[in-house]
């Protein structure tokens, strides 16, 4: 059985401030097999893209710090494949490797407790200087879940892949503010995300900005207010964010998308159903954890190609002009 890898210190201030930063989660080895891997489908786009006549070149000796940034200034194209379209994105064998290597679970483990469930909701973001999606706006993550799981603990880290800090657009996170329940959000934000407004954060402290290093993991609560603001730098902030929570959390683990019932109890519906949650880790049901990056890509792609239930609808406005 694995410990927990958080200290005692790092629980309170998670349970306290609503977030911790533990920088040394992962070692560089295991972000570089990440970022190859990541380096492996810009390549392959770039390359598809130079033969449809849409960029002029693929920029193969870029750094992976800079590189995308070439390659989206010349073509838009290049970023789908990466980031997806409704969700999703790219996942291949590192990144099932990386989210569900024994460290991250370790740490998790001192969060949430041993049965754990690797939360559908993960995405990978490139931030480049001027990109409008990059920037997201004041939220807490259950602003995009259903309200039924807005009591319940699942555990956002966020995961850069190269150092961040104020000036390449790190988090910046609202301190105590998970303790208020969930504020109001706007549909239409910044970027054409869910916004709390100046007006509805709870304005409890200042909030902090939490610069993170390659290796390091920022944990947050659902309720945590966080967001993160444009960078100007010549670079690519890149990031991941990944969700974890209890298996006694709702979830879809082993339900298929034709599954899905709205009418069954609200405990039975995922906190989001449009895509699916997986065993990462269970002492008492060995045999339904996800164990290889073949039985998540089935997983996966089965929510893809059948077409994915329904959002969370939790009757958001739209941001006042
Ligand atoms: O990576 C970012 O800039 C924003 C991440 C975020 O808001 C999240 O993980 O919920």
């Amino acid at each position: 059985m694995r410990e927990p890898a958080m200290s005692a210190a790092q629980v309170k201030h998670f349970t306290d401030e609503g977030w911790v930063m533990v920088p040394d989660v992962y070692t560089d080895a295991d972000l570089q097999l990440v970022r190859d891997e990541i380096t492996d489908v810009i390549d392959a786009t770039a390359r598809q893209l130079l033969v449809d006549g849409k960029i002029g070149e693929t920029y193969e000796d870029e750094p992976f710090e800079t590189r995308l940034t070439r390659l989206y200034q010349e073509c838009e194209e290049i970023l789908p494949p990466i980031v997806g379209k409704a969700g999703g994105g790219h996942s291949g064998p590192a990144f099932f490797n990386f989210i569900t290597h024994a460290s991250i679970l370790a740490h998790v483990q001192s969060l949430v407790g041993d049965e754990i469930v690797g939360s559908s909701v993960y995405r990978i973001r490139p931030k480049m200087p001027n990109y409008a999606k990059g920037a997201v706006p004041w939220h807490q993550d259950s602003g995009y879940f259903n309200p039924h799981c807005d009591d319940d603990l699942v555990v956002t880290c966020w995961i850069p892949l190269v150092d961040t800090n104020a000036d390449n657009g790190c988090l910046q996170v609202l301190p105590r503010a998970h303790r208020t329940g969930v504020s109001r959000h706007h549909t239409g934000g910044q970027g054409g995300y869910l916004e709390i407004t100046e007006q509805d954060l709870p304005n409890r402290l200042e909030p902090v900005t939490v610069p993170v290093p390659a290796g390091g993991v920022l944990f947050m609560t659902n309720l945590t207010p966080h967001r993160s603001t444009q960078h100007t730098k010549d670079i690519v902030r890149w990031a991941t964010d990944v969700r974890y929570q209890s298996a006694a959390v709702p979830n879809n683990v082993g339900e298929l998308p034709s599954e899905y019932d709205a009418e069954r109890p609200l405990y039975e519906i995922a906190c989001y159903p449009p895509e699916a949650d997986f065993v990462v880790q269970s002492p008492s049901k060995p045999d339904d954890i996800v164990a290889t990056w073949g039985e998540f890509n089935v997983l996966r792609q089965r929510y893809e190609d059948e077409g994915r239930p329904p959002g969370p609808r939790r009757g958001w406005e739209p941001i006042p002009q």
